[in-house]
């Protein structure tokens, strides 16, 4: 492939793998399973691009006197690359490593995130636009087809050889996230989009205000929650693992309904003691379950007590713990991204006061 070509292809593949990497997070319904598809033969393609550019820059980094500052540069992003590959890869097949005290997710997502960002800056600095010459000859053409399908054929062989081969890897959800506690009331893991830690809330004093675009406003206590809906449904932490449980406790329909809906409402806005809040469109809140008990235990203080959302379909990020109030809003709340980065520095997040 001729050069620039190789670069190119290299940006659109690491590109693609970014915006199908950050779709994955916000992706948790079945049918969504494409997106983790897609960002997996994005990876692989980067990686067979990326052999490549190395088979045609190694006589130049095998001779350090050769090197300029641009080797240097692209030494290093090919190293971070070639890392969050493996680190990506690694997760995907079921290596229990955690380098440093971090999983390989969190790794293939850091690595990954500084790699795009390096190429862009490198992009705005001196790309070289592509010339027809470039994409001129039969076998450039013809190569860089190979390596687009060549990433797309090797996702299906990789899944077939993790189950044929049965890696650790093959147990994984499509989301690629890992079975933890399932079924087992509290015992499962706990985590924190930041490091929310409020103090705990009594029972007693916890109380949830609802609303926004509501007829009546109500005011509910936990004894109102505390009810006998239940829906089975899976927490998928974004972090790598995720949770089937029985939920307990009160469909958020019976509360709207309670409080009746103005003619405007459209979403539905869960706020937590720290800050943290998320919405969800009206129907789908409705079918949504305001949680007080994991299977026959009450919910502990770090799963979320006195009561959490579930939310299902939706990634764990999205069921916010430690509910406060319940916000009818008829516009979407693009301000809620910022609230769960900036919950962790509220006083309530940091643990002080009530
Ligand atoms: N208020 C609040 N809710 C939150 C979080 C948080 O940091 N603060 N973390 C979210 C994340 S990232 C996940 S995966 C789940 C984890 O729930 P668990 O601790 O019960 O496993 O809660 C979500 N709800
Ligand atoms: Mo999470």
């Amino acid at each position: 492939m001729s050069p620039r070509l190789v670069d190119w292809t290299l940006a659109a593949a690491a590109g693609l793998a970014l915006a199908t990497g950050i779709l994955s997070l916000i992706s948790g319904e079945t049918r969504e399973w494409f997106v983790f598809a897609l960002h997996g033969m994005f990876g692989l393609w980067l990686g067979l691009v990326l052999w490549e550019k190395l088979r045609r820059v190694w006589p130049r980094l095998a001779h350090p006197k050769r090197w300029e500052k641009r080797t240097v540069f692209g030494l290093a992003a090919t190293l971070l690359a070639v890392l969050a590959l493996l680190a990506g890869l690694g997760w995907a097949l079921g290596a229990s490593l955690a380098p440093a005290g971090y999983t390989l997710l969190a790794w293939h997502i850091g690595l990954g995130l500084a790699v795009t960002l390096a190429i862009s800056l490198h992009m705005v600095a001196r790309a070289k636009p592509l010339r027809r010459r470039d994409l001129a000859g039969r076998r450039n053409l013809l190569r860089a087809g190979a390596f687009a399908l060549g990433g797309m054929a090797l996702w299906p062989v990789q899944q077939a050889g993790e189950h044929l081969l049965r890696l650790p890897g093959a147990a994984r959800r499509f989301t690629g996230s890992y079975e933890a506690g399932s079924f087992g009331g509290n015992a499962f893991p706990t985590s924190s989009w930041v490091s929310d830690h409020p103090r705990p809330i009594a029972y007693d004093v916890w109380h949830a205000r609802v609303s926004g675009a509501v007829r009546t406003p109500l005011d509910l206590a936990y004894g109102d929650v505390a009810g006998s809906d239940e829906v089975t449904a899976t927490l998928d932490c974004t972090g790598g693992f995720f949770s089937t449980q029985r939920w307990r406790g009160l469909r958020v329909g019976t509360i709207l309904d309670r409080a009746g809906l103005t003619s405007g409402a459209r979403y539905v806005s869960f706020v937590s003691v720290t800050g943290y809040r998320w919405s969800l469109p009206l129907d789908e809140a409705r079918s949504a379950l305001l949680a007080t008990h994991v299977g026959d235990e009450a919910l502990t203080h770090e799963h979320g007590a006195p009561v959490r959302l579930v939310a299902p379909g939706r990634r764990g990020f999205e069921w916010v713990k430690w509910l406060s109030a319940i916000v009818v809003l008829t516009a979407p709340d693009p301000g809620q991204i910022l609230s769960i980065y900036t919950s962790s520095f509220t006083p309530a997040g940091r643990g002080e006061g009530t």
